[in-house]
């Protein structure tokens, strides 16, 4: 019995000597140290030898588990220091290196372009105001003058839904009879921006999906001279001093007179370019004096109120601004072309 315990220490001695781990720790203090152990049973089977042997072997037994315990103890605090340098080598940070800069978002140009139009507006007293862009077939068109067979239908064709008479709008105009209805008998002046749609080609000026701003006022003694002032003075102030302001005369069931606002093209400075169509101008908004009846569909009486009203198109405005000849740069999602704003 002696013998093996002595045999036990040299080979538990030598194993402890390999351990490299916490694992491997464990699983030696089972072998050499568990219930199942030689030393264990060794010191449990004392009571069955010759009473004389006793007294040796269980100080023999229970010198070799103290030994055991106290080696086990050091070999613990070596292990637990290899682990944790282990893992600081696994971890192992350099700080010396450069970080990883984080890339900042930043507004669409056209969400820019629209802040600035806000703020212009704002400071001639006009409020932002929110309309749908599902609309109905009787806001979008009949409210404004265009009865289902009404022939200038076609320049505003759009997308319908499978609802009857629910629509994408066309233009933020029918935003107009929302506002009227909103704030009459009260004057008004409030811009209404969003997304509107038209079911047409897609071309380097035009979009199947473009933004509008649209413009009204309705009050007791507004004329034509206050919107070319309001219009004019808006163009000044975003594309500055020098760029020329014209308007033309043309048709909007929804407004009696009607004009049509151009800008001097920014891209070519009036040459002509594909943009401007080889004019020298390009159109950026619709505008007129509000027609009675859309007036009294409103809510108003046209014989106490006048109102002007005008609908531009930011997409177009921000390619003016920024000197780009293709709009549709401006939902292709490119970061390369959107990183430049
Ligand atoms: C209208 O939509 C009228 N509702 C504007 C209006 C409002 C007139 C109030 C009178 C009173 P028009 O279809 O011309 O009009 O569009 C207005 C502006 O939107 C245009 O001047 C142009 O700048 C822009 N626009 C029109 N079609 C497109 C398109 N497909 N892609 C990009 N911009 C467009």
């Amino acid at each position: 019995m002696l013998e093996q315990l002595s045999d036990i220490r040299e080979r538990a001695m030598a194993a402890l000597a390999a351990v490299d781990s916490l694992t491997a720790l464990d699983a030696w203090r089972t072998e050499y140290l568990g219930k199942k152990s030689f030393v264990t049973a060794a010191l449990k089977s004392i009571g069955q030898l010759p009473p004389e042997d006793r007294p040796v072997v269980g100080k023999a037994a229970h010198e070799l588990r103290l030994a055991l315990e106290a080696a086990l103890e050091e070999a613990r605090q070596r292990v637990l220091a290899l682990e944790q340098e282990r893992a600081a080598q696994a971890e192992r940070v350099d700080v010396t290196l450069p970080g990883r800069p984080a890339t900042l978002g930043r507004l669409h140009p056209i969400t820019q372009i629209l802040y600035e139009i806000y703020s212009i507006f704002a400071e001639m007293g006009f409020q932002v105001y929110d309309a749908p862009e599902v609309e109905t077939d009787e806001l979008n068109f009949q409210l404004l003058n265009l009865p289902p067979d009404h022939p200038a239908r076609d320049m505003w064709s759009t997308f319908y839904t499978t609802r009857d008479g629910i629509l994408l709008r066309t233009h933020t105009s029918p935003g107009q009879i929302r506002a009227m209805r909103q704030f009459c008998p009260e004057p008004i002046r409030v811009i209404l921006p969003g997304r509107v749609y038209r079911y047409e080609a897609v071309t380097a000026r035009s979009e199947s999906m473009f933004h509008q701003v649209e413009g009204l006022a309705v009050g007791p003694r507004i004329t034509m001279a206050d919107l070319k002032g309001v219009l004019t003075d808006f163009a000044r102030r975003l594309y500055g001093e020098h760029r020329q302001v014209r308007f033309r005369c043309s048709y909007f069931p929804f407004t009696e007179p009607s004009m049509e606002v151009d800008v001097s093209c920014a891209l070519c400075d009036g040459a002509g370019c594909r943009v401007c169509k080889h004019t020298g101008w390009v159109e950026i908004a619709g505008a007129g004096m509000v027609h009675p009846q859309v007036l009294r569909n409103g809510g108003y009486d046209p014989e106490q109120f006048t109102g002007f009203a005008f609908g531009m198109g930011p997409d177009r405005i921000a390619m003016l601004r920024y000197g780009i000849d293709d709009i549709r740069y401006f939902y292709s999602d490119d970061l390369r072309f959107l990183a430049q704003f």
